[in-house]
């Protein structure tokens, strides 16, 4: 018997600044590792130098490769560079975490979208899901950063963080009804321990 050659599964981490993308990259990672999948991280959010250190020093400490650019180099060709690591390694899951520069500005839209393509260049169905990265704390605001994301570029789920702050589950449920985008993970701490599946599917036996 023979078995066609898994292709790694991408996952696009998306959001605004300081919502808790990078962490939750990194905790992504670290619940798949956690699984004995095989990972890779991309540090495609280059406007940032310290970004990029940031997501190295978690790669580090949860035992997985990441892949970087130089600052400011162009995140559509870092994650298209990444796909082709992650294929070549027999990577399952490639984490790309991005810039989260103001979602008003259409730029940023314009650069995920070019992301989107790169990958999508690699294999058609890729990236597979794209991930929001709301913070809980923000209320209202969370509902009005996921439309704008989901109608520029499409999403396919939620990582809801900082519920173990002031934040408030019930944005969950408004953009599930309103928007029908579910939330899959949240984030409960700053921890890597301190994230969990939300809504009881198995997202890992979905993906594959
Ligand atoms: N309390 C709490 N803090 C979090 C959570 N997720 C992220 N943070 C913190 O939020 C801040 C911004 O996170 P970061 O990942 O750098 O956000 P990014 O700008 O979206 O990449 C950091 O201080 C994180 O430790 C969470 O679930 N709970
Ligand atoms: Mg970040």
């Amino acid at each position: 018997m023979t078995s066609l050659p898994a292709h790694p599964k991408v996952i696009l981490i998306v959001g605004v600044n300081g919502t808790g993308k990078t962490t939750s990259t990194a905790k992504l990672g670290h619940f798949f590792k956690t699984k004995r999948h095989r990972v890779l991280l991309a540090a495609a959010d280059t406007f940032r130098a310290a970004a990029i250190e940031q997501l190295g020093i978690w790669a580090e400490r949860i035992g997985v490769d990441m892949i970087r650019g130089q600052y400011n180099a162009d995140p559509a060709a870092l994650c298209y560079e990444a796909y082709q690591a992650a294929d070549k390694r027999d990577i399952e899951f490639l984490l790309c975490d991005t810039a989260g520069r103001l979602h008003t500005k259409s730029n940023l839209m314009a650069e995920l979208s070019k992301v989107k393509r790169s990958l999508a260049k690699n294999d058609p169905n890729a990236p597979h899901e794209i991930l929001l990265v709301v913070d809980a704390t923000t209320g209202s605001n969370a509902l009005a950063q996921t439309k704008q994301f989901h109608e520029a570029i499409g999403l396919t789920g939620l990582i809801v963080t900082k519920l173990d702050g002031s934040g408030k589950g019930g944005v969950v449920v408004a953009i599930q009804d309103q928007l029908g985008i579910p939330t899959r993970f949240v984030g409960t701490g700053e921890k890597l321990e301190d994230f969990a599946e939300f809504d009881g599917r198995d997202f890992v036996a979905n993906m594959i």
